[in-house]
């Protein structure tokens, strides 16, 4: 039975990768790096150290040391979060908040589960920092997605078992993170074109069909 609903934030609460995106894009013109939204799409729920060593596979450049990939990272998240101030609540759709309501009204509880260290300031911005139970996100973990931790940590702040919960996920990382944690899975957007996950919807109220 399950008890609790674990939320992926970017892809599935909010859709910030065009702010990624540009972030990113401005870092690799920076380098004289090659970067389109189609190597964008690997970034998704993949932790900002990481998606930087992805971006510096195509850096023909003398090595980097340790200090200056962080002082990339560290720019990148400046241009980022620039982007995510102008953010309101308008950013989330009605689709959103209802399904988040109608599950609540039902009983479940409900959990942010995110690589992202923005996540509870994004979450402020779009005016939804009260609509969850409990907040796990890139501040409170070691190992970023495809490994479990998140969703475990998660778990554990709702003080739910693990194959209780159902995660919902928009990048393939994350659908394989849920099954290692031993929890259900559902896809939307990119990682439902995979096929990996127990579900794939095509919008986020579809979850109400699935979690009666
Ligand atoms: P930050 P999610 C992920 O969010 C994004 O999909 C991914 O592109 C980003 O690199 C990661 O958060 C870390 O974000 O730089 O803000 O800490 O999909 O797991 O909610
Ligand atoms: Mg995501």
């Amino acid at each position: 039975m399950i008890t609790s609903v674990i939320f992926d934030l970017d892809g599935v609460i909010v859709f910030t990768d065009k702010f990624h995106y540009i972030a990113w894009k401005k870092i690799a013109d920076e380098l004289g790096i090659y970067f389109d939204e189609t190597l964008n799409n690997r970034l998704r729920g993949v932790s900002r150290m990481d998606c930087l060593e992805i971006l510096l596979e195509n850096y023909t450049g003398r090595a980097l040391s340790d200090g200056e990939k962080i002082a990339l990272a560290t720019r990148k998240n400046d241009y980022y979060r620039e982007l995510l101030a102008g953010m309101t609540p308008g950013d989330v759709s009605d689709s959103v908040r209802d399904t988040l309501s109608e599950l609540r009204r039902r009983g479940y509880l409900i959990s942010i589960g995110s690589s992202s260290k923005n996540a509870k300031f994004i979450l402020e911005k779009v005016k939804l920092a009260d609509a969850f139970d409990a907040i796990s996100d890139g501040n409170n973990i070691d190992n970023s997605k495809p490994n479990p931790e998140v969703f475990v940590k998660a778990a554990n702040y709702l003080n739910q078992p693990c194959n209780r919960c159902l995660v919902v996920e928009d990048a393939e990382a994350g659908i394989n993170a849920g099954k290692a944690a031993g929890m259900a899975t559902v896809a939307i957007g990119d990682a439902a074109t995979s096929h990996i996950a127990d579900h794939d919807i095509t919008q986020i109220s579809d979850l109400l069909g699935i979690l009666l």
